[in-house]
């Protein structure tokens, strides 16, 4: 069969995988967004659909006021006599922690705190020992993967931190993930940096201890030297075998827009590529190393048809498994109904890197439609945003001040705060927006009550890309209300990927 990458689209980085039975799941790292560490499940590898995230309570992660592209960092997912783990860090406080479920459609326990600091922290179980990676510095300041056994109970280190492997000399040596596999111990992990450097590398060895001597071809996986192609940034990445015995990479990878000095805004998407075993023990990946858009593979059955949703409603999504808020919510400010939200917003705004009324949905691809009605009683602005962060987004709302109603469009690109555009409506109109969505500009457009539209103006993606934002987000489309005491009933949402 032929399926396409990205395999999850829009913001969900840091993939981590792991099968139990015929089912596979999937996490990735979620940063300011809460419910964090959002989680997928599949029959087939190709299809996910959302199950639910793992830290759905405050007890569990600390986001108050985290900075944006702080908080959860990269997760992985491991199964292990009938448990599952979740292993992350909080990188605003700088902690590591795992939460383990023996019901993975329920809830996840209170975090275990593990002393070892570092990234991106792995998790791996053998016999009755339990081993956790994560990334670290030496005397020099050079890159090291760390490793101590813990106790599985009370997450206490066991045993020192360990140097195990420097990697190749990528800078930023991170994503660390230990595979036992046929005699020998795998270490893999990604170097380059989460750009346009990226890449996967491995070393092996006859000890879970080291040492590790590094595949002769390393980068194993890498799309930096495939210039112009679309898809870039391929590392951090996850390896898992299949029922039939083939192995395949879970990786992330963003898709640029553009040729020379590339951006991109959809944040970093999942990936898969397969996986080949040679008779000495060395692996290969992808199409000659690297990772391509569309992949001709006779691993999976010709029955396997790769689905993709092309319309989001309120009808079809799931308030908890797709829509998230800027951290800890005031839950009170929010009423989710079957077809309807009603929003009451507060004084916070979305420029501050703190909990405004915000519920969004991921921008999951270039060619969008995005609509919605909107009404607002009591001063305030209620709208839809285009959010990369406090300082970065784009803004089509309604305000009320007085009597007077009317619709703006806002163009927050770091310290410029432009409202391009501001016209009068009905008051008590029942309002349209609109937006639509290509690669390089989004189009902004209301209907009011006549239903005429009126345009309120362009504005270029590149604007809210990581290149310019920075941080390790990509694009969330937020319903929001704003204003003391200010209530916004949303209803008919829709956004439809062409
Ligand atoms: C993550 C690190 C990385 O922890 O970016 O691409 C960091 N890799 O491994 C945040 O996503």
């Amino acid at each position: 069969m032929k399926f396409n990458n990205p395999v999850v689209k829009g913001f969900y980085p840091d993939p981590s995988i792991c099968k139990v039975g015929d089912t596979y799941y999937l996490v990735c790292s979620s940063f300011q967004f809460f419910p964090g560490v959002p989680l997928f499940e599949s029959k087939d590898l190709i299809n996910w659909e959302p199950i639910g995230h793992v830290l759905t309570r405050p007890s569990q992660i600390m986001l108050e006021k985290v900075n944006s592209s702080g908080g959860v960092f990269a997760p992985t997912i491991r199964h292990h006599n009938g448990r599952f783990y979740m292993t992350t860090t909080n990188d605003t406080t700088r902690q590591n922690f795992y939460v383990w479920t023996d019901d993975i459609y329920g809830e996840w326990s209170e975090p275990i705190f593990i002393e070892q600091g570092g990234i991106d922290p792995d998790l791996y179980f053998e016999d009755n020992r339990v081993y956790f990676m994560s990334n670290g510095s030496d005397e020099d300041g050079r890159g090291v993967i760390l490793q101590c056994e813990i106790d599985i109970e009370a997450g206490t280190m066991l045993t020192p931190s360990r140097p195990l492997w420097k990697g190749t000399g990528g800078r930023y040596l991170e994503s660390p993930h230990m595979y036992h596999i046929n005699g020998w111990y795998y270490l893999m992990a990604a170097e380059g940096g989460t750009e346009f450097g990226h890449m996967i590398t491995y070393a092996r060895s006859k000890s879970l201890h080291g040492p590790f001597e590094a595949y002769p071809h390393n980068p194993v996986l890498t799309n930096k030297n495939l210039g112009g192609y679309q898809i870039q940034a391929i590392g951090h990445g996850d390896l898992i075998q299949d029922g039939d015995g083939n192995w395949w990479i879970f990786h992330l990878g963003f898709r640029q827009i553009g040729q020379w000095i590339a951006y991109h805004h959809l944040g970093r998407e999942v990936f898969l590529a397969p996986v080949t075993f040679d008779e000495d023990g060395w692996f290969t990946a992808g199409h000659n190393g690297t990772t391509r858009a569309e992949i001709e593979t006779d691993r999976i059955g010709e029955h396997v048809v790769q689905q993709e949703k092309k319309l989001y409603t309120f009808n079809n999504t799931k308030w908890d498994l797709e829509w998230v808020f800027l951290r800890h919510p005031h839950v009170e400010n929010y009423l989710p109904q079957d077809d309807k939200l009603t929003l009451t917003g507060t004084a916070v705004t979305l420029d501050q890197a703190d909990t405004p009324t915000f519920l969004g949905i991921r921008q999951r691809d270039f060619n969008a439609s995005i609509s919605s009605q909107v009404t607002l009683t009591n001063n305030g602005e209620a709208g839809i945003t285009l959010y990369m962060d406090e300082s970065h987004h784009y803004d089509l709302a309604i305000r009320q001040i007085g009597d007077q109603l009317e619709a703006v469009l806002r163009l927050n690109i770091g310290d410029i705060k432009h409202e391009q555009k501001v016209v009068s409506i009905d008051t008590g109109a029942d309002v349209r927006l609109h937006i639509q969505a290509s690669a390089e500009r989004y189009g902004f457009s209301i209907q009011g009550a006549g239903g005429q539209t009126i345009e309120l103006g362009t504005a270029q993606t590149k604007y809210l890309s990581s290149e310019v934002a920075g941080g390790f987000t990509g694009v969330v489309i937020g319903l929001y209300a704003i204003g003391e005491g200010a209530k916004a009933e949303f209803t008919k949402f829709a956004c439809e990927y062409l």
